[in-house]
């Protein structure tokens, strides 16, 4: 490399790197909203996402569930657990969740867009970051058959990722309707993304529990929760250590959200999970994605597929070109 090109590489990783600083305002948010992240480990900031991007949205959810569209293959398509034991076939009232939408792109707008992104800057690095998308979800909460199915456990995302550091990843969470308690709208225990990633595995609910929704173990159901009730558009940012869950949907109609994780990508790092209860769930992650050789782009060698492949796969890049970190 040119002495000068590797020059640029030096200063362009050293204007990106050193965390957040949560003792000036962002691009977008003020001091007192950065600081209110940083004590809390969510905010939610109204108007977000606008009426006709959010229409764009629920329009393409119904493409693909009527199959007038077809999904990318990537894309997993998932149905309630109450459904999905009746056998019911997969159609815009029995999906629950389209996840892994980085190869559609209408979706992918949302991950895009550049109120959201800026906030994300604000969040977990600054202006010049480089940001990649690593999980994205359009979940469509069914109303509850009465088995409480509809619920999401409390849990941390955290116990999903194999990156760190946890401060430098965020959700963005947006409400594509009016969002309530009575409709399942989010609830978060506040501070508690500045605690310890704990042991998840899977409720004991008498309904049955979605594939992969876990739940903090010991989990004190008197724990000081918020319920974060939203207007279409609004958005939610939160820490990926944050306790946070949903109520059953007690309402007639669906509820949508759409959501994306975002990491720094100049600053995160892949790490080894062996040894701790996350081995466990990259294990059955891995098992997944190996049964299914049709949506994924496996190597010839299977051993090459570990917990870190299956995040590299289904990450993406917004707005840079870099290949060497998440
Ligand atoms: O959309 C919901 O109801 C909850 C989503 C959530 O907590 C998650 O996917 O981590």
């Amino acid at each position: 490399m040119l002495r000068s090109a590797r020059f640029l590489v030096v200063l362009q990783s050293k204007r990106n790197a050193g965390g957040v600083n949560w003792s000036i305002p962002g691009k977008v948010l003020s001091l007192e909203q950065k600081q209110f992240y940083n004590k809390n480990g969510f905010i939610m900031i109204k108007n977000c996402v606008s009426q006709e991007d959010l229409a764009k949205y629920t329009t393409r959810f119904n493409e693909i569930c009527k199959k007038t569209v077809k999904p990318p293959k990537t894309m997993l398509i998932m149905k309630d657990v109450s459904f999905a034991k009746q056998g019911k076939k997969k159609n815009h009232a029995t999906i629950t969740k389209l996840q892994d939408f980085g190869d559609e792109p209408v979706l992918f707008s949302y991950c895009e867009n550049l109120k959201i992104t800026d906030i994300v800057r604000d969040l977990i690095g600054n202006p010049q970051t480089n940001i990649q998308a690593m999980h994205t979800m359009l979940i469509n909460k069914p109303p509850d058959t009465g088995k409480l199915t509809s619920r999401h456990p409390m849990h941390q995302d955290l116990t999903y990722f194999p990156w760190r550091p946890s401060d430098l990843t965020i959700c963005a969470w947006t409400a594509m309707e009016k969002i309530t308690r009575k409709n399942g709208c989010l609830t978060v225990v506040p501070g508690t993304h500045k605690g310890k990633l704990m042991e998840h595995g899977y409720p004991d609910w008498e309904g049955g529990v979605n594939e992969a929704y876990y739940a903090i173990k010991d989990y004190d159901v008197n724990s000081p929760r918020e319920y974060v009730e939203m207007d279409a558009g609004d958005t939610v940012f939160f820490h990926p250590k944050l306790f946070h869950g949903s109520g059953a949907n007690r309402s007639s109609g669906f509820r949508k959200a759409i959501s994306c994780h975002y990491a720094n990508y100049d600053e995160s790092k892949y790490i080894d999970v062996s040894g701790t209860f996350q081995e466990k769930l990259g294990k059955q992650i891995v098992d997944l994605i190996l049964k299914h050789p049709e949506r994924y782009d496996l190597p010839e060698d299977k051993e090459k597929v570990d917990f870190e492949w299956t995040w590299r796969f289904r990450s993406r890049p917004v707005g840079h070109k870099g290949k060497d970190n998440l």
